[in-house]
């Protein structure tokens, strides 16, 4: 089943980019069916001479209860399916227990994203992660709500003053750079607030993160 195998594999971009396409497709099908019945049943039934007379001579209108019941069954049916994958896929929320994962903390504040490494450093626009790690963010506002998200990763949160919400990811190739964004329209500068994430091997990230200086956090 999708959600067992969903719990098993840690996410990374080629399941979301999968499940995002799945669900494009669920979509698409699900509106030709209903935009199909709806049209077919818009022409069926118009308006046509003598139609006031027809159903002042019908009387009321009998509901049809074994076509209520037909329709309850199915809607039924596929909510509890897409519910059972639901739960299934909560897992997917909470980090890999045996990871040794690196938190980096995230300020969005208008109009750029701070980020705080373990070692105190506190970098504007910079967010620079080893691959294959997994690396756990934790994210915060210090003005009004922004929403933090890696384009290509398919990862995102809101930033919220006051609280933090986190998420999760690992990045699997070296070398590679992602364009951050914010995805909530937080004001004049919204467009623009984008940082820079680029992937590293282990080494190259340890050497990096001593090389930046340092510098505590204020
Ligand atoms: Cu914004």
């Amino acid at each position: 089943m999708l959600g067992v195998y969903l719990a098993t594999v840690p996410p990374t971009v080629g399941i979301w980019s999968s499940l995002f396409n799945l669900y494009n497709v669920f979509g698409a099908i699900a509106a030709i069916l209903v935009i199909s019945y709806l049209v077919y049943n818009v022409v069926k039934y118009r308006r046509r001479e003598g139609h006031d007379e027809a159903v002042e001579e019908r009387g009321e209108e009998k509901v049809n209860w074994r076509k209520v019941l037909f329709t309850l069954a199915i809607t039924s049916s596929v909510l509890f399916v897409v519910e059972l994958q639901t739960f299934n896929s909560v897992p997917l929320i909470v980090p890999p227990q045996s990871s040794d994962p690196l938190n980096i903390g995230v300020v969005g504040h208008q109009w750029s994203w701070t980020f705080v490494y373990p070692n105190g450093d506190r970098l504007v626009g910079n967010l620079t992660v080893p691959a294959g790690r997994v690396v756990i963010l934790n994210i915060t506002s210090t003005d009004v709500t922004h929403s933090f998200a890696i384009t290509g990763l398919d990862v995102a949160v809101d930033a919220n003053a006051g609280r933090y919400n986190s998420l999760w990811f690992t990045a699997p190739d070296a070398g590679s750079t992602y364009t951050i964004r914010c995805k909530e329209l937080c004001g004049v500068g919204h467009a623009f607030m984008t940082a820079k994430m680029t992937v590293v091997d282990q080494a190259t990230f340890n050497a990096w993160i001593q090389s930046t200086g340092g510098k505590p956090g204020s």
